[in-house]
């Protein structure tokens, strides 16, 4: 870069695990480097959802970044699905590792970046006004970062205390000998629930959608255990990066066809249900994302299990679904059907009644409910993939604002890049690929650095994608979507998927649906065709 350019090469948002890694692929480019963290700390979402029970879905063994098997060889999670303390302390020891902290300006949040079209530079804004220019905005703030507000009619007349699970409280909270509500039974609610069944006086559960919750069967790491995930790191990283959603699981090879007789389903499902997590809906038909006949089974097999475990049938009743399986991202639950039975739990349907809050609590806007607390926790989820770009004022070519144009329709590239966005590179962003993120931000931050490996060894300074190119790979992306069970489901069902949770949010897929595999190879492909569909910028001199 010229002296007269930029002050850095790359400017990244966020210090997450996606912020993480993308500092370590540009420090190895040797590129000048800075990263703007709200938070005071690593961690991104794991900093922030700091909630009690707050912990992966996703395995160990595949909750870790590839580039990191010397960080790994000394790192040992202590549970099947680390906890949020865990997770984070292992971000901070890979930034640490690789003395990555030093490009982190912490406690700063972006608030504007946009690009300069005479030198192909972008210039990003904080909230104190500083200015950073950069050849490369980076982006990396997280699919899931932007907490829906509760906007609940008369919460500023609530008099006790209210806490929302994505920017949970450092100073320790105490639950003990209160009468605590919880709003939101999505993968957050289903962590907390049971947590607060055992601490609070009472617990009352406010659930407006239920859903299909795979028991997690966590269990402490012993060493033996620890010493066998080392062992076969290597090995399972690559199962991960062979399965479609970069999970160590293996599809059964089975589908509905192939079990004709009840009997045999039933095992299949009880294996499944048994391994715990995910393995339910990965290892057990491999057509319930796509048969409806498998599908109903599946979900038919899982509301059994509720009314098999809470005993108070009219409750198991409020928390089985009625839609499909995989309608919603299924949550990983901890006992968290058995909190229902606790003389201390209740559960109060609110599908068809709205609720608004008062000096005392809380109370159904149709006037047949009215319930006093000492603390409200919203647990009311995110506005998925775009929320957090589309919060900040970034602007493109010709002053385009990226929010204005993702509110009337998404277009990247993968996930990686956006016409009109040039030298703008998103990590985690709309339409990645689905799945267990480590790994697939891993995979799409090797080919951001492919790039621009490519674009310094070739003296160029601008990048864009073509809106064909874009064009091309959204009608893929909504093809794939289509084939999905859930595609007809997911608006009704306000999955955040396609935006539905967030009023007044255009429905359309905002994750890719295909595979790691296919998602990778329109990227892969590119990079083998000398990035043809790329308008690049030489450096002029
Ligand atoms: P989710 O999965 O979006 O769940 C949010 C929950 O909050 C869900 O049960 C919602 O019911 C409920 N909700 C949202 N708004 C309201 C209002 N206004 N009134 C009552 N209930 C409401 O978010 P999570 O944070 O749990 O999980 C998100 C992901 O984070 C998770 O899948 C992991 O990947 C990590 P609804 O279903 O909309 O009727």
């Amino acid at each position: 870069m010229s002296p007269s350019g930029p002050t850095h090469d790359a400017i990244v948002i966020g210090a997450g695990f996606s912020g993480i890694r993308a500092l370590w692929e540009l420090d190895q480019l040797g590129l000048r480097v800075k990263c703007l963290e709200a938070g005071s700390d690593v961690g991104g979402a794991w900093y922030w959802n700091c909630y009690p029970g707050a912990r992966t879905d996703s395995e160990a063994w595949v909750y870790a970044m590839n580039f990191t098997p010397d960080v790994r060889e000394q790192w040992d999670y202590k549970e099947r699905y680390p906890s949020q303390k865990e997770v984070q302390g292992y971000i901070r020891r890979v930034a640490d590792h690789y003395d990555l902290v030093r490009y982190i300006q912490f406690n700063t949040r972006l608030t504007s970046a946009r690009y300069n079209e005479s030198d192909k530079t972008w210039t990003v804004i904080d909230q104190k006004g500083n200015a950073t220019t950069a050849r490369y905005f980076i982006p990396a703030t997280g699919p899931l970062s932007i907490a829906k507000e509760p906007s609940f009619k008369g919460l500023k007349n609530f008099t006790g205390e209210w806490y929302q699970a994505a920017s949970w409280p450092k100073d320790p909270v105490l639950f003990e000998g209160k009468r605590i509500a919880v709003i939101g039974t999505g993968a957050t609610g289903v962590q907390i629930i049971p947590k607060l069944a055992s601490a609070a006086k009472q617990l009352t559960v406010f659930q407006r959608t239920p859903n299909y919750v795979l028991p997690g069967r966590n269990y402490v790491i012993d060493e033996s255990q620890a010493a066998e995930i080392k062992k076969n790191y290597a090995e399972t990283l690559g199962r991960a990066a062979a399965n479609p959603y970069a999970l160590a699981m293996t599809f059964s090879g089975k589908t509905i066809r192939d079990a004709t007789d009840p009997d045999s389903v039933r095992q299949i499902l009880d294996a499944g249900w048994e391994s715990g997590g995910f393995h339910f809906q990965f290892e057990t038909l491999d057509d319930l994302f796509v048969s409806p006949e498998s599908n109903r089974i599946a979900s038919d097999y899982i509301r059994q299990k509720i009314h098999s475990i809470v005993r108070d049938s009219a409750m198991a009743e409020i928390l089985c679904p009625k839609y499909p399986f995989l309608s919603k991202r299924p949550p990983c639950g901890h006992f968290y059907y058995e909190a229902f039975n606790r003389p201390n739990v209740d559960l109060v349907d609110i599908s068809r009644d709205e609720i608004e809050m008062y000096e005392g609590g809380i109370r159904s806007t149709s006037g047949q409910g009215q319930w006093k607390f000492d603390m409200i926790i919203f647990a009311i989820g995110f506005d998925a993939a775009t929320g957090a770009l589309s919060e900040i004022d970034v602007r493109g070519k010709e002053g385009q604002s990226l929010g204005d144009l993702w509110a009337r329709d998404v277009q990247t590239f993968a996930g990686v890049l956006v016409p009109g966005f040039p030298n703008m590179f998103t990590v985690c962003g709309p339409h990645i690929q689905f799945g267990n993120m480590p790994v697939i931000l891993d995979l799409q931050m090797r080919w951001i650095g492919k790039t621009i490996r490519h674009m310094n060894d070739n003296r160029l300074i601008g990048i864009e994608v073509s809106s064909e190119a874009a064009g091309s790979w959204c009608i893929h992306l909504d093809e794939m979507f289509q084939k999905t069970l859930f595609a007809a489901s997911a608006k009704e069902t306000g999955s955040w998927f396609v935006g539905a949770n967030i009023p007044g949010k255009r429905s359309a897929p905002l994750f890719y649906f295909g595979s790691v595999q296919s998602w990778l190879s329109w990227l892969e492909d590119e990079a083998r065709q000398a990035w043809k569909d790329m308008n690049f910028s030489p450096l002029q001199i």
